[in-house]
């Protein structure tokens, strides 16, 4: 019998019916949702920036306090159409700590990544070790706000002017974060937004670039619908990356009901993080740099030694029970086979790589399932503590 088989067989409790996914998945009324369904079937316009998306880039603009809110498909797409549009050379710095898209996109506009490590006591990147890796041909800092956090945008912004470059943000989690009082949205030259089914404000599948550059937005604009505009873009810089006024009908209801998504995450987060802080070895992630959260999501990190078994084991048993928890981000990107030759010495990344542990917040979270989360993880650690004797 393997640790995890013999833990699992002397936890006394049921896994759940159906899995408990890590979050977000918060979708609205089905009867407004078929309401606004049916005003697009009877206006018969379905795509193209319709008034759905119209209507919702006018909302998205004034809650997050942006002069330009451009809805796309996704943010893999957003963040490809932003370097595009800052017309992005060579290089650009970004953390490894970090969902792949953020490096994909990269790659698919023909520039290169180089990975900066994360802070020793945090998940954002280290403006300490920004400017050692700054060369001639690096043109842009891809930050990234993670977990419901935010990067320390004031030295971001220091070091980008101090030499020049171009400055944004994957900011795919960060919804309705604050910095210092502000909205998340409008730091750097561009930020782009997720609003994928797992992120706090969805659309179901969806994207949003934020800028206060007119230029830039105008730019944004001509690259992100396929058609008509050859005139201002050259072709090869064009992509479909369009909102369809379906996936806005969600987000537009989604956003009126944000502020209560937040506080039941906020209420999630505080009852795990009750019962968590008893539990040897378990320490819950706490939104680093904001003054107010999205609590996108629930991190912890496991140790070893104390806990009483890894987080990989955890992460297993946890499945057994039908939690399907994740270990993001693992492997960190410059570990992924892209980069991997290119042999990046990251500890503080790898080190997250092999600790963290992503818990389920969101729609799906009720206060039973935290607290039948809780006991299993509490559980695991009494039992994995004699586990020889068993
Ligand atoms: N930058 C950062 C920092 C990001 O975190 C992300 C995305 C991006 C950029 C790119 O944003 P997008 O291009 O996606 O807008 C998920 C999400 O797909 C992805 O959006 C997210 N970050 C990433 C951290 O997680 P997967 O492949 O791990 O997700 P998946 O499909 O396995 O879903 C997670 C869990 O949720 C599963 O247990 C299944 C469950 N689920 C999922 C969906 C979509 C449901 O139960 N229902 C659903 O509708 O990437």
């Amino acid at each position: 019998m393997t640790k995890v088989e013999e833990i699992v067989s002397h936890l006394p409790m049921q896994p759940f019916n159906d899995p408990i996914p890590v979050g977000q998945l918060y979708f609205p009324d089905w009867r407004d949702y078929e309401q606004s369904m049916r005003g697009i079937f009877e206006r018969e316009y379905y795509n193209n920036n319709g008034p759905l998306v119209t209507a919702l880039e006018g909302q998205l603009k004034n809650f997050l306090n942006v002069k330009h809110a451009i809805c796309v498909s996704n943010a893999t797409h957003g963040l490809m159409i932003a370097a595009q549009a800052m017309e992005l050379t060579g290089k650009v710095i970004l953390p490894a700590h970090t969902f792949v898209a953020s490096a994909q996109s990269l790659l698919w506009c023909g520039l290169t990544p180089v990975f900066c490590d994360v802070k020793k006591d945090g998940h954002h990147i280290d403006t300490t070790k920004l400017e050692a890796l700054i060369t001639e041909d690096v043109s842009a800092i891809m930050a990234v706000n993670l977990w419901g956090g935010a990067a320390d945008l004031d030295a971001l912004e220091k070091i980008a002017s101090k030499h020049g470059m171009k400055l944004y943000f994957d900011s795919a989690q960060a919804f309705g974060c604050e910095y210092q009082g502000n909205k998340v949205g409008g730091f750097g030259d561009v930020e782009v937004f997720s609003l994928h089914a797992t992120k706090v404000l969805s659309a179901g599948e969806g994207g949003l670039i934020c800028t206060n550059n007119d230029e830039l937005a105008d730019k944004i604009r001509s690259i992100r619908p396929s058609y008509g505009t050859f005139e201002k873009v050259a072709i090869n810089k064009v992509a479909n990356s369009r909102m369809s006024e379906a996936q806005a009908a969600v987000a537009l209801l989604n956003l009126k009901n944000y502020k209560d998504y937040q506080r039941n995450n906020e209420n999630i987060y505080n009852l795990y993080s009750e019962r968590l802080s008893c539990i040897p070895g378990i320490s819950i992630v706490n939104p680093e740099g904001v003054t107010l959260s999205n609590f996108q999501s629930l991190v912890c990190s496991v140790d070893e030694e104390k806990f009483g078994c890894s987080r990989d084991d955890l992460l297993n048993i946890l499945k057994h029970f039908s939690v399907l928890a994740r270990r993001y981000f693992y492997p960190g990107v410059h570990k992924t086979v892209d980069f991997v030759q290119y042999g990046y010495e990251l500890p503080n990344t790898d080190h997250l790589s092999c600790a963290t542990l992503q818990l389920p917040i969101g729609a799906q979270t009720g206060k039973d399932v935290v607290m039948s989360i809780c006991d299993i993880i509490e559980q695991t650690h009494l039992k994995s503590q004699h586990v020889d004797l068993l």
